[in-house]
């Protein structure tokens, strides 16, 4: 039978900011499955929130890593190869706009705020799987974290809305070439409101955690925990099957019309 056991498997997990993040729960999850963890960290002033948390999760391999510097991500995994050897899955958990940007007009979005969020929260799944894959065993995967303002209009989301629709296109592209070629899958988690400090920097964020249990077919809002349990499934041989897909965990309020 095939089983959720990662017992000797690598993840890498990057966007772990604080304990609220959910590259944390999904963090916690892969260990509980027996994953060895790798987890990267933005700057040096988030290394102190990781390093205080990361003793929940084993003795995990820690590096910094700021995905808008190329040597950094390269760096990344060529510790990764010399200490652990290979890798068996990549999460990306990842985004940033600035911060006028989540909110007011669309109409203002600049083009330095266009850049720097298509870049951190997209280009940033390509350049990470680029190294990942060199590395990456037979059967491995790549998942990240999306939302739903990526296809519909959720005022204030602004430009990061167009950086989840080119984060996803990039999921379909990346599962097609990588599928192809090594037989690697690629998905995406579409995530339901969670209180982040990404989230928090949304413009009317609490109003959108208020509209799900009203609305929502499961009429709550969902967890951390239901997020990290999809990734698992994701990232073992149970999802084997599955690739370029886009999981809606969100306690259906996707399929909602009205
Ligand atoms: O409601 C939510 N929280 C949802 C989040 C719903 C659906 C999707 N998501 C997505 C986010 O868009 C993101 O892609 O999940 C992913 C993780 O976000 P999160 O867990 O909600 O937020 P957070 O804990 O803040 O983690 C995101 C982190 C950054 O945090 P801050 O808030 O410090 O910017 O992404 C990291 C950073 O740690 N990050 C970077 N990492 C490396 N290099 C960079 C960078 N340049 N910029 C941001």
């Amino acid at each position: 039978m095939v089983k959720m056991d990662l017992s000797g498997k690598v993840a890498v997990v990057a966007g772990v900011a604080n304990k609220y993040s959910i590259a944390w729960a999904v963090a916690r999850r892969l260990h509980e499955a027996g994953a060895e963890l790798v987890l990267t960290y933005q700057n040096e002033k988030l290394k102190r929130r990781v390093e205080e948390i990361a003793g929940e999760v084993g003795e995990p391999l820690l590096v910094e890593c700021d995905v808008t510097n190329e040597d950094a991500v390269k760096n990344l995994f060529e510790k990764v190869k010399s200490e652990k050897g290979q890798v068996y899955t990549l999460i990306h958990s990842i985004a940033f706009a600035p911060r006028e940007e989540l909110g007011g007009s669309f109409l203002n979005t600049s083009r330095h705020g266009f850049a720097q969020a298509l870049d951190i929260s997209a280009y940033s799944l390509i350049l990470m799987s680029h190294h990942a894959v060199q590395i990456m065993e037979e059967g491995g995967s790549v998942l990240t974290m999306t939302y739903m303002a990526s296809e519909r209009v959720v005022p204030g989301y602004n430009v990061m809305g167009v950086a989840k629709a080119a984060l996803e296109s990039i999921v379909r592209y990346l599962a097609w070439e990588l599928g192809e070629q090594k037989g690697i899958r690629v998905n995406a988690i579409s995530a339901g409101p969670l209180n982040t400090l990404a989230a928090r920097g949304i413009k009317g964020f609490s109003r959108i955690l208020d509209v799900y249990p009203q609305r929502a077919p499961l009429k709550r809002n969902i967890t951390h925990e239901e997020v990290a349990s999809a990734a698992l499934f994701l990232v073992t041989p149970l999802a084997s099957g599955i690739t370029g897909e886009i999981l809606f965990v969100d306690a259906g309020y996707h399929i909602m019309g009205l």
